[in-house]
């Protein structure tokens, strides 16, 4: 059987509510599990909750509940902004699922007995917001940075695990797998770190200081460090030790941000190494949101909240702006300016205005029933070669995660179908008698763009997608006929492919997709 493609994002902190940021990785993820499934392939996409750890504890006696009461009041908020935003997850973990608590104590176990563990006293630097020890070398200008939030001076006995043994294999892997660890600012990031040696991972909390966490199994006075107990979460959710766990690991992408790259590129490999678990095929890293350049975080409080935006501007076009505007390799600042930018002109006008009098003049002129096309003129191949186009660079630009290109090209098309609107100017043809067949060939190409248009988008924005294609009266049409995915598969569009909607189907009644919105 082939193996499912499977995509993660992280698993996030319940310490709070989510922002933009959780809401961008698990967009992203959902996109790409989105385009797997139309390409045909069995894809599982996990999404999950962080439940244990010192700041989940610290959130719950704030409120003055239990860490228990306070994960299931805070669970809902991440599932709803899913439910929201159009998540298509087909798994979600929380870490207080007693399955995961045992296979994290399994896992732990394996590497005990793999003496892979041992125990020693340990004095260091502690960041709370990190849950990690840091060291100064970390600290700019005399100071540790302010993702960390308060560091403390902590002196422990303690459990760790032998990463140290790992490096040189490590580095040799980083080094053979050039796309394993992107962007590549980020490998260099990872090859940069392990220039200094590594230090072995502390992997216990003693329970006088920390009781929020799974019990250590072969000593009752420790929990897991939480980065452990999460990390675990990729392999406890496809069944880690029993057989439906091969027909998804190793996973295609853990997605991620920046901030967690040295605990998915060294800590996870490492554990993985040392219990002889294949790697995943690709960890991501994209960039931060900024807001006024400083990172937007829960800890520093700056955040923007993903159902304001939702609200007036609907989950399909946050969805849009976030994966055209956050980028990979660098960080990108939130603004809303930018947003109604993009909104009033990608969306609104370009995209909006295209489908909207495509499919109006369509029914205008030839009462919404698609008319057949006839001899081709320049502005015809013109067209059909920019849908062409669009899809060798779509796919290859989605196969590699890289929404910013893939979105880039799907609007060239739109641009060029604008175009195409304006060179044949319909509504004169409408007006020349003799000009009857031009007007067909014209309509019946536009709104055939239009279809292909709407497959485009349809993993970035689904309901706009499906909206086009109830105006089309055409839903599922493009998935019920599996010939017409082939074009996805070759990465090219032959002529036979172009016509996706049937002559003499009568379409719907259009209607704007994007109402428009002013600066409030
Ligand atoms: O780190 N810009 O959870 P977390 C873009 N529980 N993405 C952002 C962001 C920003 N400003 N802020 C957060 C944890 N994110 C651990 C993970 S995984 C085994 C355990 C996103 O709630 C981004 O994906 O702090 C980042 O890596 C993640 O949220 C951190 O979420």
């Amino acid at each position: 059987m082939p193996k499912s493609f499977y995509i993660t994002t992280p698993i996030y902190y319940v310490n709070d509510r989510p922002h933009i940021g959780h809401a961008s990785t698990t967009v992203w993820a959902d996109v790409q599990a989105r385009y797997r499934r139309m390409l045909g392939a069995k894809t599982l996409f996990l999404t999950g909750l962080d439940e244990h750890g010192m700041k989940v504890q610290q959130a719950a006696e704030k409120r003055g509940v239990s860490p228990q009461q306070h994960c299931d009041e805070m669970a809902p908020h991440f599932q709803s902004l899913w439910k929201t935003l159009n998540i298509s997850n087909n798994a979600f973990i929380r870490t207080t699922d007693s399955h995961h608590k045992k296979v994290v104590q399994d896992f732990l176990s394996k590497l005990h007995a793999a003496g892979q563990i041992y125990k020693k006293k340990y004095h260091g630097w502690y960041s709370r917001a990190a849950e990690q020890f840091v060291t100064e070398k970390e600290m700019v200008d005399g100071k540790f940075p302010a993702h960390l939030g308060e560091v403390i001076e902590l002196e422990e006995e303690n459990y760790f695990f032998k990463m140290s043994a790992h490096q040189e294999w490590l580095i040799d892997y980083i080094k053979k797998n050039p796309e394993w660890i992107r962007p590549e600012n980020r490998r260099n990031e990872v090859l940069g770190t392990l220039q200094r040696p590594l230090e072995d991972l502390c992997i216990s909390r003693p329970k006088a200081r920390l009781a929020w966490g799974i019990p250590i199994p072969f000593d009752p006075e420790y929990v897991t460090y939480v980065w452990v107990d999460a990390l675990v979460n990729y392999i406890s959710a496809i069944g880690y030790g029993e057989d439906r766990f091969n027909e998804c690991w190793p996973a295609d992408y853990h997605l991620i941000a920046k901030d967690i790259l040295t605990t998915h590129c060294v800590y996870w490999p490492t554990m993985l190494h040392a219990v002889g678990l294949e790697m995943p095929r690709c960890i991501l890293a994209h960039g931060w949101w900024l807001f006024r350049d400083e990172k937007m975080s829960k800890t520093l409080g700056n955040i923007v909240n993903p159902l304001n935006l939702i609200g007036r501007f609907g989950a399909d076009a946050v969805r849009y702006f976030i994966c055209r505007e956050l980028q990979l390799g660098t960080d990108t600042d939130f603004s809303e300016e930018r947003f109604l930018q993009r909104f009033n002109a990608d969306l609104a006008n370009d995209l909006g205005n295209l489908v909207n009098r495509s499919l109006s003049m369509l029914q205008r002129y030839r009462d919404g029933v698609v008319p057949e096309a006839g001899g081709e003129e320049k502005f015809d191949e013109e067209l059909k070669q920019s849908i062409n186009e669009t899809y060798g660079a779509y796919r290859s630009a989605m196969d590699q995660v890289k929404y910013g290109l893939a979105l880039e090209s799907v609007w060239k098309l739109v641009t060029r179908g604008n175009r195409y609107v304006d060179e044949n100017a319909p509504w004169k043809l409408a007006k020349e008698a003799t000009a009857s067949k031009r007007l067909d060939t014209v309509l019946n190409h536009l709104v055939n763009t239009v279809a292909h248009l709407a497959r485009f988008i349809a993993p970035f924005m689904p309901s706009i997608a499906s909206k086009i294609e109830s105006q089309l009266l055409t839903p599922g049409l493009l998935d019920k006929r599996n010939e017409r995915l082939e074009v996805f598969y070759v990465g090219a569009l032959t002529a036979e492919f172009f016509q996706v909607i049937p002559t003499g189907h009568k379409i719907g009644k259009p209607e704007p997709l994007f109402p428009r919105q002013a600066k409030e």
